[in-house]
């Protein structure tokens, strides 16, 4: 029990904490992945969002990256400032 996360020892039972990215499952005996896509929507901005196992993955269309800190796709650093050059126009 508690796959995916931590049992803990309660009185007169026990409880399941949760690894990160991980949510407990309605008998609350193990922990099911979370699927971020269908929660988050949108969460990856221009890119295509792929569930995996205690977390999930960006596919970002040509010419966007996925930042370290956020898995959203942004456009690349010189895009950013075409756009800019763009708009003083
Ligand atoms: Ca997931």
């Amino acid at each position: 029990m508690c796959s995916n996360g931590r049992c803990k020892n309660t009185v007169g039972g026990f409880s399941c904490k949760c690894n990160q990215g991980y949510a407990l499952d309605e008998n609350g005996i193990k922990c099911i992945d979370i699927d971020e896509c269908s929660i988050l929507h949108g969460v990856c901005g221009d890119g295509t969002c792929r569930n995996t196992p205690g977390k999930f993955i960006c596919d970002c269309k040509e010419g966007y990256e996925s930042t370290m800190m956020m898995q959203v796709c942004m456009g690349k650093q010189y895009d950013l400032l075409q756009a800019e050059h763009d708009w003083n126009l």
